[in-house]
């Protein structure tokens, strides 16, 4: 199939104004009647066809203004309907289709989830339900009939209001009308049909609305509700406060399905949602997952204004509704929680999954300009860069004229299906700035890359940073012009505290912000009394990889003194990063070698600063992960090396601090489990600590956790140890992994956790135990929870394994992408980015790899979702 290009966008020649689907549910015989008002748009000649999308739909029948249409008025086929000659004046066109939920394995269209009937339809599921200009840009207002029996579906859900429910007379069936006044895409309608509890609940607005809040759920599970429904009410107060913001129906519902292919959907007043982001106890869920539930039930809530009330105009465009709603979310939880651990969570999830992607075969940019398959750019860099570039755009224009671009942005576009060009051009015209340069972030592909070199100058008093910015190289990106980059800085005088330059030459300076927009830039600091080191990128403060020569003493007074509580976790990192860059080189060179002392005596000092919280302390004592390493050597890349490099540091911290550590882990916290921010960062202290403490030569180390685990009173500390008993092959891990298993069988999403736990061990016998879980009765190979939790997190979590030389960690996932691609192309496609770095191995692995991906590649029926990702892998 041809590419799809963003230069070949038109405007579209028909428009449909309302919608009326009636839709009969039945498991194998769904059928689906639907009428639309259409209207040519402006412009359209006469006698333009119509073609309607569709993906694997059988018409029945099709009308126009009440006549059936003769056999050679139109011509349909699974994937199209067209209407060859529709009339001139608005029309009414009434379609009829046939759909059988029940073999709908893909979970895209309406499909059945334990029974209950759901939808998912973005990007283009509505398609698999009805024919349909099936395009953001088309914006209709939708009324929902559902039709379904009584007695097994007494819950009838679709977006919007409820304006109508009755018996069908004479019949055990049963129906329920929605109406949702507020024009949308089809990419946004939802229903939901099935047999489910409610847990009920209501928000008033800040204008005084009452809005009824209702989460569903599977009977039973009504008491797991609790935190996500808290977490809504939040979410929602907070975007009045903050953004001014407030919801529009009198309705919101939630939906929690247990199979689902994304974590979440945001359809208009019917949220659907992978059921691990709603259900929460502290016996089954761990503190992140409470913060997950937190942060993808504001994430969906808030695309009701940034992704619903303003759209896309094309699927080009995803990141204008994504990065903006990533961003959102990410401020949220870092007003419910510490900024700075936010942060943190943040740029480490940035850092070892979009930098990767960005310096991959899969590289594309926050706004690509061409795609064979959708589905497969709902990625890291369309989410989490595209939220660090709403991040800079506030940075550099500030938070009063950020929030005024913003709030032009909904005055001037709600409603409509718009592009990030109109999107910038708010904040231009809100702030007068021009932001022409700053749009290249949207359009170039790759992690720039910023040097940084300083030098003081005693007797001029002046300090002086010479910057350079270069994009390494990207597939089909052949040129690329200098970004402007916001950066962060302090001049850290010896105390630790900030200079105040006299005076700045080269380079815009407002505030701490300093804008770098040039290939190579010179900047000079004036009437600097006192050498300072220069801390660079504070918080973040964009998307960049930083190379700045600062000497090992100057990282230890940074990870000491620093005001920016990021830039402190941040030199902390790059001391363990630059000695277990040299560790792994010594290893392969079979050198002798052990770690550097510094970083421990760093360690000592944060455990022991009394100014920094439990949560911050635990991500300053967390070293880079195997992967992160991996990218940072780049090249010739061998995963055991690695890993041994890492355990040889792991194991001096926990020998050297483990009186320290042991006192942190028994001052974990006891007592009734909170989800809360700070008891949750004592257990990740604690859970830390015991990370070391278990590879230190302190007796009993093993009966500590096997203790930790038997006597834990919440999920948090009971997988953490069970974590450190199976993946350090401790004496009772066999034991552990049984009674976990005998405790939660029946819930499924703990049983998630059991197999993760396995999938990543990283041991030598890892695949074969991979493959014998696949056997396991509780394992589902049609539930994406479950090939992420045992597939999934083999490939991408456990580096050893996944590629060791025999090749049975690649095949294994091989094979696994080509059965699960029958079944589900999306969760198949995803699998198989876990080879996206393959180039970089040593050439042995990467020979491996490569094989393995041209068995894909060499089978006929793969999907357009695996063939587009296993083409671009190979290229
Ligand atoms: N459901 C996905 C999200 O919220 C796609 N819109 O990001
Ligand atoms: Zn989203």
């Amino acid at each position: 199939a041809p590419a799809i290009r963003l230069e070949d966008y038109q405007l579209p020649r028909y428009r449909i104004e309302t919608v009326f689907l009636d839709i009969n549910l039945d498991p194998t015989e769904t059928r689906v009647c639907t009428r639309m008002s259409l209207a040519r748009t402006a412009g359209t000649p006469d006698g333009t066809p119509l073609e309607l999308d569709g993906d694997d739909l059988s018409l029945t029948s099709v009308q126009i203004d009440g006549v059936p249409l003769e056999c050679s008025a139109y011509e349909a086929s699974p994937e199209k309907l067209t209407i060859k000659a529709p009339p001139a004046a608005p029309f009414e066109l009434i379609v009829e289709t046939v759909i059988n939920p029940s073999a709908n394995t893909q979970l895209m269209g309406l499909y059945q989830s334990s029974g209950t009937y759901c939808t998912q339809c973005e990007a283009e599921g509505f398609r698999r339900i009805t024919y349909f200009l099936d395009r953001p840009d088309i914006l209709s207002v939708y009324t929902t009939r559902l039709e379904a029996l009584a007695n097994n579906c007494p819950v009838l859900l679709a977006n919007g209001n409820l304006a109508e429910t009755g018996r069908v007379e004479g019949t055990d069936r049963h129906f329920a009308v929605w109406h949702d006044p507020h024009p949308k895409p089809a990419y946004l309608f939802a229903l939901v049909a099935g047999d489910l509890a409610k847990v009920p609940d209501r928000f008033t607005t800040r204008s005084g609305t009452s809005v009824e809040l209702n989460i569903y759920v599977e009977h039973g599970k009504e008491g797991l509700c609790g935190w996500a429904m808290d977490s809504l009410k939040r979410s929602m107060r907070w975007d009045e406060e903050t953004f001014g913001l407030e919801y529009d129906l009198s309705v919101f519902n939630i939906v929690a399905v247990s199979d689902f292919n994304m974590g979440a959907m945001e359809n208009k007043g019917l949220n659907i949602f992978n059921d691990k982001y709603v259900l929460a106890d502290p016996e089954t869920a761990t503190d992140q997952d409470y913060a997950n539930i937190e942060a993808v039930i504001a994430h969906e809530y808030f695309h009701n204004w940034t992704g619903n009330r303003i759209t896309c105009r094309d699927w080009f465009q995803l990141c204008l509704k994504e990065g903006l709603t990533v961003f959102r979310d990410q401020e949220f939880s870092s007003d419910m929680r510490s900024r700075a651990v936010k942060r943190i969570a943040d740029v480490r999830l940035l850092k070892s999954h979009q930098f990767p992607e960005d310096a991959g075969p899969l590289a594309h940019p926050v706004r690509p300009r061409t795609y064979h398959e959708i589905n497969n750019f709902y990625t890291a860099t369309v989410y989490e860069k595209g939220a660090e570039v709403v991040r800079m755009l506030k940075t550099m224009l500030g938070p009063e004229a950020f929030r005024a671009g913003l709030d032009l942005y909904f005055e001037r576009h709600d409603g409509e299906a718009t592009t990030i060009e109109a999107f910038l051009k708010c904040f231009e015209d809100s702030s007068g700035r021009d932001l022409g340069q700053f749009s290249l972030w949207y359009d170039q592909a790759g992690t720039p890359v910023v040097a940084a070199e300083t030098e003081y100058d005693p007797a001029r008093q002046s300090f002086t940073l010479s910057l350079t910015q270069e994009i390494p190289p990207v597939p089909g990106q052949k040129t690329t012009r200098a970004n402007v980059i916001p950066l962060r800085f302090g001049l850290v005088d010896p105390n630790g505290t900030d200079l105040t330059p006299g005076s700045v030459d080269g380079a815009t300076v407002s505030g701490d912000v300093l804008l770098f927009d040039q290939q190579h830039q010179t900047v000079t600091f004036k009437n600097v009394p006192v050498p300072p080191v220069l801390s660079l990128q504070r918080a973040f403060s964009a998307p960049v990889r930083l190379n700045q020569k600062l000497s090992e003493d100057e990282l230890l007074f940074l990870a000491r003194k620093d005001s920016d509580p990021f830039n402190r976790w941040q030199a902390v990192q790059t001391l363990a990063m630059q000695d277990l860059v040299r560790l792994t080189s010594a290893i392969r060179a079979h050198q002798p070698v052990s770690p550097s002392e510094g970083i421990i005596d760093v360690f000592r000092s944060i455990l022991s600063d009394g100014s920094l919280d439990a949560a911050l302390k635990a991500q300053a004592l967390t070293l880079p992960g195997e992967a992160d390493i991996a990218q940072e050597i780049g090249k010739d890349v061998d995963p055991d090396a690695i890993r041994s490099a890492r355990e040889s540091l792991r194991s001096l911290a926990g020998k050297a601090l483990s009186g320290q550590l042991l006192q942190i882990i028994e001052a974990s916290p006891a007592g009734a489990y909170s989800p809360d921010a700070e008891p949750a960062g004592q257990r990740a202290l604690a859970n830390r600590a015991l990370h070391y403490f278990a590879v230190s030569d302190a007796s009993g180390v093993s009966a500590l956790v096997a203790d930790r685990f038997k006597t834990a009173n919440n999920m948090t500390d009971r997988l953490a140890a069970l974590t450190l008993l199976v993946h350090s092959n401790l004496p009772r891990a066999a034991e552990a992994l049984a009674a976990f298993h005998d405790r939660h069988q029946s819930n499924s999403l703990a049983m998630d956790k059991w197999f993760m736990t396995q999938a990543t061990a990283p041991l030598k016998d890892a695949a074969q135990v991979v493959a014998r879980l696949m056997d396991h009765p509780l394992y589902d190979p049609s539930n994406p929870n479950k090939v992420r939790a045992l597939l999934q997190s083999f490939a991408s979590g456990n580096p050893t394994q996944f590629a060791r030389v025999d090749g049975s960690g690649f095949k294994l996932v091989a094979e696994s992408v080509l059965a699960i691609d029958k079944r589900n192309p999306q969760v198949a496609s995803r699998l198989l980015t876990s080879f996206r770095s393959w180039r970089a191995l040593e050439p042995q692995r990467s020979a491996l790899a490569e094989s393995a991906l041209l068995r894909i590649s060499s089978c006929e029926e793969l999907s357009r979702d695996s063939r587009d990702i296993v083409d671009r892998t190979l290229q």
